[in-house]
């Protein structure tokens, strides 16, 4: 059970200690609907922009091959760099005060994603840990702020966690043939793993730690389970051994160090 899922801002201990034991952590209530709907209609515009100009080689990491009946994006990258209405989530009070609870003050967005899942189709994310992608300086320094667009829910593909996965370590991934950005968890490891389900509400946000396991299935339900996930880093952290070519000069700080933790 997801017993932080009733958890909403401001931070309390209660909650910042079920995120150090289980590795993830959900509060619902972080965005207003009116917010949530603005950054939904941005996403689409871009969207649909950005398919118009995907080259054909792109095409099968763009598009989400469980919905025959349209063409239609899975992801999208970097969206706190392109978009300034995702930038001004990264900068909500109410989310910034449980990215600083959970990794310390003074952060920066060092990549993005939006996930749109669509209805009908939407496929699934093999379970991974984002730490394996970024290979940070330092594991503990690296939280994903997974803001939910829609109601997540178990029809529509929720993420799933597997609870403490990261107190142990960062496991070897591999790609499918022809999918060399598809990393993923191999069955050995991850048959031994239970994973449990964590609905967010709209305007919710999902927190999970670098190293934590989770995954998503496909949505078959006829409604979108849109998220855009906003991968924080403490200042000081860099990704030094990423598994994919992240853009680094993309590293946009939100909130500065204190002076008194800045060590020469
Ligand atoms: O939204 C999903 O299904 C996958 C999310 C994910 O992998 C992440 O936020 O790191």
């Amino acid at each position: 059970m997801n017993i932080a899922a009733t958890t909403s801002s401001p931070v309390d201990p209660y909650s910042v200690g079920h995120y150090r034991l289980q590795g993830h952590l959900t509060v619902n209530g972080v965005f207003d609907t009116a917010t949530v709907d603005a950054v939904v209609a941005d996403i689409h515009a871009w969207g649909e922009q950005f398919l118009s100009d995907l080259p054909p080689e792109r095409r099968a990491w763009y598009i989400d091959t469980g919905v025959q009946a349209r063409t239609v994006l899975r992801k999208l990258d970097n969206p706190h760099h392109h978009r300034p209405l995702v930038r001004q989530l990264a900068h909500n009070p109410r989310l910034l005060a449980w990215v600083h609870a959970l990794v310390g003050p003074g952060v920066s967005i060092y990549f993005s994603q939006v996930f749109f899942k669509p209805p009908e189709g939407g496929g699934p994310k093999p379970a991974h840990q984002d730490n394996y992608y970024f290979g940070p300086t330092d594991p503990e320094g690296v939280v994903t702020a997974w803001i939910a667009l829609d109601d997540s829910t178990l029809e529509n593909g929720c993420l799933y966690y597997g609870d403490g996965t990261h107190l142990g370590p960062v496991y070897p991934h591999f790609a499918p043939e022809g999918e060399p950005y598809n990393l993923q968890i191999g069955a050995p490891i991850l048959d031994k793993q239970p994973m449990s389900p964590a609905p967010v509400r709209k305007g919710g946000v999902s927190f999970h730690h670098g190293n934590t396991f989770h995954v998503s299935g496909p949505n078959h339900s006829p409604h979108w389970r849109r998220a855009c996930a906003l991968h924080f880093v403490r200042n000081d952290v860099e990704f030094a051994h990423p598994a994919l070519p992240y853009d680094h000069s993309l590293k946009y700080r939100v909130t500065d160090t204190p002076q008194h933790q800045v060590t020469a």
